[in-house]
């Protein structure tokens, strides 16, 4: 049975985005926020996963988890089953394959991004598709994600920061979500955000597969990002949290 409608199968086609409003049920909601939590708790303690810290409001703030997958089993059970599973199996025309899962915690004063599309930073294989699980509201005061129509390829950019002539050439619409909400996007759909504005976080887990019958390669995904990032030249005033340079936050000395 098709879970999307003819229309959505057309708005996905055309945009690269699909969203679907309180898609979660809130006693799911509640599980993977309480999981979000100790995810963020094991930051603190050197806990499992990769995390990244940034200078917001004047102190070290959390501003990105990843790798966590294999030590949560809420998680685990969130990305690899169920509705989210379904949907992209359904837009891939195939089962999908976990490719990598992220928070991005954005607390208040935290970083935003550079326009950017994802598949420069996604190595392995050349098609991904990402969900955004919001865990607190975003807003645009709040930093929420801005996107313009999906693009047939990579466009103009400097290792990943998408050229400011193409970025002011475009019309972009900011999708403005609740903690509930599913936002589905293509690894080429171009899209950015701004620093959080206000004195609440704007946590949402990110979670990005492949083809399954392009491979399996969260595993070396993150062994690579692990090496580059150590060995990456930031200078003092860029903080690098991904394989593209698009991450505004500030670094913590
Ligand atoms: O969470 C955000 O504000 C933007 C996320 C994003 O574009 C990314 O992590 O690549």
């Amino acid at each position: 049975m098709r879970l999307l409608s003819a229309a959505q199968h057309e708005s996905w086609e055309a945009s690269g985005r699909l969203i679907f409003r309180q898609a979660l049920d809130s006693a799911r909601l509640t599980d993977i926020d309480r999981a979000a939590r100790e995810v963020e708790a094991w930051s603190a303690q050197d806990g499992p996963g990769l995390h990244h810290f940034e200078l917001a409001n004047g102190s070290p703030k959390i501003a990105r988890s990843e790798d966590f997958e294999p030590h949560h089993p809420i998680l685990r059970d969130l990305l690899r089953h169920g509705l989210i599973s379904e949907i992209l199996g359904e837009l891939f025309g195939e089962p999908p394959t976990l490719f990598k899962e992220k928070i991005n915690y954005k607390h208040p004063g935290g970083g935003g991004f550079a326009p950017h599309q994802d598949a420069t930073a996604y190595r392995f294989v050349d098609h991904h598709i990402s969900v955004m699980v919001p865990l607190d509201a975003a807003t645009q005061a709040s930093g929420c994600l801005w996107f313009c129509d999906r693009e047939p390829s990579i466009v103009p950019n400097v290792d990943g920061r998408i050229s400011s002539d193409w970025v002011a050439s475009k019309t972009w619409t900011p999708i403005e979500v609740e903690a509930g909400d599913l936002v589905v996007f293509d690894s080429y759909a171009p899209h950015y955000s701004e620093t959080n504005a206000t004195q609440h976080s704007r946590r949402a887990l990110y979670v990005t597969y492949n083809r399954q019958s392009d491979g399996d390669f969260r595993e070396r995904y993150y062994r690579d990002k692990r090496a580059v990032l150590a060995s990456a030249d930031t200078g003092s005033h860029r903080l690098r949290i991904s394989l593209n340079d698009d991450f505004l936050g500030r670094p913590v000395n």
